[in-house]
């Protein structure tokens, strides 16, 4: 369980099935910039699980290059983190299948994402969305990560890491470290704009916010988002009766670090009228810097491009060590050098 360095180690990843929104950033991203100073830090673009819903190649590969730039422009500094596709480390691919001979059909039978997923793509349910979780797992344990800074609808993938890892020891020793979710206390799951009761998501891009877009889109997403079902339109933070406003109050709590109730308290004797534009404003402030910024690094392609070399090695160096320890332990013949 070699991790020489003395800071703990995170690791995360986010596929590049789309473009980047604002729950992906309070939910995750945000916190792994936070913390580069204090942790040990791999975060990469998970390609191979976004092949498990059929892609347009050429989308994944121009998705794949800019979320790097938009990971930089969030504030990841290639010096002091880890960036890396997935697919430029073959070890991720190699422990996913050993990692799958210790997965049980049960266990993976009962992934809440699994079922959502293959609900949506019932003409293709394949074999890898079925296992998505455990290369998920192996991305986990090559590191011998100690957290992983997620939103909280992945808890569960890591759980299951956590009993494959946990499985894996109890036959053959300490091989992994059994690493933790590190979930945020504010953001950790940011609501649709227009659909207050779903967690924000690309595939309902009305009321999902993304980095990249202009201060005029955000204004108007925000100016059609759903504040409640009762009449009383007043700021109050009450997630049963009024899902919509709890949520936009969530994100500008998140943003400006004010409790919920000093936000009731500012905005007393105001109504919706002036709450969604303030909110439209501090989410315009967070993200036009990072928009500006992700479009300059996503001009600069060979920058990119050797900030993924670098990293592919780094990660690859970590990777192998980790499973060379797997294969002897599980028995393969090691090759003759
Ligand atoms: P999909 O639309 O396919 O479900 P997504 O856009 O929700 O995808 P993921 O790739 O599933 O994004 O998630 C990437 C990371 O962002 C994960 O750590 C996840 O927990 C976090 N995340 C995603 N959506 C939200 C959200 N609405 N609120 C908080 N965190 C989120
Ligand atoms: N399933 C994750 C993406 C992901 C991931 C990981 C997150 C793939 N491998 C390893 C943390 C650690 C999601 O965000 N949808």
């Amino acid at each position: 369980m070699e991790n020489n360095n003395q800071k703990k180690r995170m690791l995360s990843g986010i596929q590049p099935s789309g473009d980047l929104h604002l729950g992906n950033y309070l939910g995750a991203i945000s916190n792994w910039a936070a913390r580069a100073d204090e942790f040990d830090n791999y975060y990469f673009m998970a390609d191979l699980h976004t092949i498990t819903v059929r892609q347009e190649p050429a989308d994944l590969r121009r998705r794949s290059l800019n979320q790097l730039a938009q990971y930089i422009a969030c504030g990841l500094d290639p010096e002091k983190n880890v960036l890396f596709m997935q697919s430029h480390v073959p070890a991720h691919s190699q422990l996913a299948w050993v990692l799958n001979c210790y997965t049980m059909f049960g266990e993976l039978s009962r992934m809440t994402q699994f079922k959502d997923k293959s609900a949506k793509h019932k003409d293709n349910i394949n074999a890898g969305l079925f296992t998505y979780p455990v290369l998920m797992a192996a991305d986990i344990l090559l590191y011998q990560a100690d957290y992983v800074p997620v939103g909280e609808d992945q808890k569960q993938h890591v759980e299951i890491c956590r009993d494959i890892a946990t499985r894996f020891n109890g036959i053959y020793g300490d091989v992994f470290k059994i690493p933790e979710p590190y979930i945020p206390k504010a953001g950790a799951r940011i609501y649709g704009l227009t659909t207050p009761t779903d967690k924000m998501s690309k595939s309902i891009p009305d009321g999902c916010i993304f980095l990249m877009d202009t201060p005029d889109v955000i204004n108007r997403k925000f100016k059609r988002a759903i504040t409640d079902s009762d009449t009383v339109n007043c700021i109050r933070y009450d997630k049963e009766n009024k899902p919509g406003v709890a949520n936009l109050m969530n994100i500008y709590s998140t943003l400006t670090g004010q409790s919920f109730e000093q936000i009731e308290a500012e905005f007393e004797g105001k109504g919706y009228g002036a709450f969604k534009p303030a909110v439209a404003e501090v989410v315009i402030d967070t993200l036009t810097p990072i928009r500006e910024e992700a479009e300059r690094l996503m001009k600069d392609k060979a920058y990119l491009n050797s900030v993924c070399k670098d990293g592919a090695e780094r990660a690859s160096y970590v990777a192998n060590k980790t499973l060379n320890k797997v294969y002897k332990k599980v028995g393969f013949l090691m090759p003759e050098r």
